[in-house]
C-alpha cells in the first residue's frame, strides 16, 4: 500500500473501553473506513468452507491472539477491496483512503509486520478505563452481543492477555511518539470529543 495515499489509524484500549463505539462515530465525521480485527476475525470464524474457522474459535474463546498471519491477510484483504471499490460518498478518490484499524496490532509481532509488509500507522488512539468499568460494560453487553468471549471468565483472560501481550505494543508506538491516550470512562459524546479532537489535528 502506498503510505502517501491511504492513512492508518490504529484504535486500541483493553476489552470492553469503548474502541468500536468510537470508530463508528469517527466514520461519521471523517469518512474513515472502519475496520475491526475482532469482527473480522468472528467472519472468518462463520464463513462457509473456511479453514481457520474452528482455530479462531478457541483462541476468541480463550482470549488467546490468533496467529497473526491470518489476521493481516484478512485486513490486506479487506484495505484492499475497499480501495478497489473506492469510497466516493466519501471523498476518497483515485487509491486514497483512510482506515481505522481497531483492535489491532495486539502483539509485537502483528505490530511489526504490519508496519513493514502493509503500511506504517500514523496515529494510535489509545483508549483507557479501569477494569471494573470494562468489566461492567462486557458483562452488560453479553445480555446481547452474542459473542462467545463475552462471559466472566473469558473476558478475565482477555484482561491478562491485554495486560501481558497489548501493553508492550502501546508502549512501543509511545517511543515513536505516535498515541494519544485518551479517558474512555466519561459518557460516550465526551469521550468522542477528546479523540476527533486528536484526529482533527492529524487530518488537518
Ligand atoms: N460503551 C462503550 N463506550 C461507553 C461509554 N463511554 N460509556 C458507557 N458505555 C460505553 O463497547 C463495549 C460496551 O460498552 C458496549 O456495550 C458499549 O455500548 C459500551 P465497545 O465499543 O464494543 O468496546 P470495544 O473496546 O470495542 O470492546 P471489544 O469487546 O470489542 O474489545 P476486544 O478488544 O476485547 O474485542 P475484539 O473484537 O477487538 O477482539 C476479540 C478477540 O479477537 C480477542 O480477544 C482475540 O482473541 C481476537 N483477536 C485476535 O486474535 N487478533 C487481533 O488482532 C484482534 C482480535
Ligand atoms: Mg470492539
Amino acid at each position: 500500500f502506498d503510505n502517501y495515499k491511504i492513512t492508518v489509524v490504529f484504535v486500541l484500549g483493553g476489552p470492553g473501553a469503548g474502541k468500536g463505539t468510537q470508530c463508528e462515530k469517527l466514520v461519521q465525521e471523517f469518512g474513515f473506513c472502519h475496520l475491526s480485527a475482532g469482527d473480522l476475525l468472528r467472519a472468518e470464524q462463520n464463513r462457509e468452507g473456511s479453514q481457520y474457522g474452528a482455530m479462531i474459535k478457541q483462541y476468541i474463546k480463550d482470549g488467546q491472539i490468533v496467529p497473526m498471519e491470518v489476521t493481516i491477510k484478512l485486513l490486506e484483504n479487506a484495505m484492499r477491496a475497499t480501495l478497489e471499490e473506492g469510497r466516493p460518498d466519501q471523498g476518497w478518490t483515485n487509491g486514497q483512503g483512510r482506515f481505522l484499524v481497531d483492535g489491532f496490532p495486539r502483539k509485537m509481532d502483528q505490530a511489526l509486520k504490519f508496519d513493514e509488509d502493509v503500511c506504517l500507522s500514523s496515529l494510535v488512539l489509545f483508549y483507557t478505563t479501569t477494569e471494573e468499568v470494562m468489566l461492567k460494560r462486557l458483562l452488560k453487553r453479553s445480555e446481547t452481543s452474542g459473542r462467545e468471549d463475552d462471559n466472566e471468565e473469558s473476558i478475565k483472560k482477555r484482561f491478562r492477555v491485554y495486560k501481558e501481550t497489548t501493553m508492550p505494543v502501546i508502549e512501543h508506538y509511545n517511543k515513536l511518539h505516535k498515541v494519544a491516550e485518551i479517558d474512555g470512562s466519561p459518557s460516550v459524546d465526551k469521550v468522542y470529543e477528546k479523540g476527533a479532537k486528536v484526529v482533527r489535528e492529524l487530518l488537518a
